[in-house]
């Protein structure tokens, strides 16, 4: 069986809910491959999730971009994988560069809360990519690898979860990775899948790809054998989200 094409929406912190109301009216009415095609997940703020998906088209799912890494308790401002299954919130996005990056989430931490996400039955949105001074000075794969191996270390359930290269200098920055870029990052990936985890695990994971992805450079980098989808962030507010679904076609 071949990898589904796989499209997230990362809304990050935007929205008021008259302008969500508005982006779900369109996204419903919108003409889209069938869910045997793509499968399409879009993350709100957490605020937002539970009338999202009730007001969300049946055929798309969501995910928070977000959770707590152990049982929730004593943890003020969090919110705790449990609660996500309560409320049967499928996906959930970890890793993201922009915690790393502000909330100083290690790749330890981004491990650890990886397992706990998967432990509580919820799937996962894994990110990884490296800074541009990481790029420049040629240690992108060694990057990539280290936050992929603090994953791998912590996890056996592979099948929940899709790994997203997100270079942080093509991240809002409308600097998108060309197609060669993606391919090879994502070729190396699925390498190292392979060497460190299995050949299995290697064929059936699906690897996609984030950074500035819009409706204008989505089908080039969708042709790319090892880019089995996206995570898209600002291009996702808009009705452009619906064409990137379809770059699958
Ligand atoms: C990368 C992406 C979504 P954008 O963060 O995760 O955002 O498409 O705005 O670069």
């Amino acid at each position: 069986m071949g990898r589904k094409f796989f499209v997230g929406g990362n809304w990050k912190c935007n929205g008021t809910s008259e302008e969500i109301k508005v982006l779900l009216s369109l996204l419903n009415a919108g003409q889209v491959p069938s869910g045997d095609v793509v499968e399409v997940v879009v993350s709100p703020p957490f605020l937002f999730l539970p009338s999202v998906k009730t007001t969300l088209r049946s055929d798309f799912q969501v995910a928070a971009q977000n959770c707590w890494v152990k049982k929730g308790g004593a943890f003020t401002g969090e919110i705790s994988a449990e609660m996500l299954v309560n409320l049967r919130i499928p996906w959930v996005i970890i890793g993201h560069s922009e915690r790393r990056a502000l909330f100083n989430e290690s790749n330890e931490f981004v491990g650890d809360k990886i397992a706990y996400a998967l432990s509580q039955g919820l799937k996962v949105i894994a990110c990884v990519g490296e800074s541009l001074e990481q790029r420049e000075s040629g240690s992108t794969i060694d990057v990539v690898a280290a936050q992929t191996k603090a994953i791998a270390d912590k996890i056996s359930k592979w099948s929940d979860v899709v790994l997203a290269y997100e270079p942080v200098w093509a991240i809002g920055t409308g600097k998108v990775a060309t197609p060669d870029q993606a391919q090879q990052v994502h070729s190396e990936l699925r390498n190292w899948l392979q060497k460190n985890i299995s050949a299995e695990v290697a064929s059936m994971t699906r690897i996609i790809y984030g950074g500035s992805v819009n409706g204008g450079n989505c089908k080039e980098l969708a042709a790319q054998p090892d880019v089995d989808g996206f995570l898209v962030g600002g291009a996702s507010l808009k009705a452009e989200f619906l064409d990137i679904i379809k770059a699958v076609e």
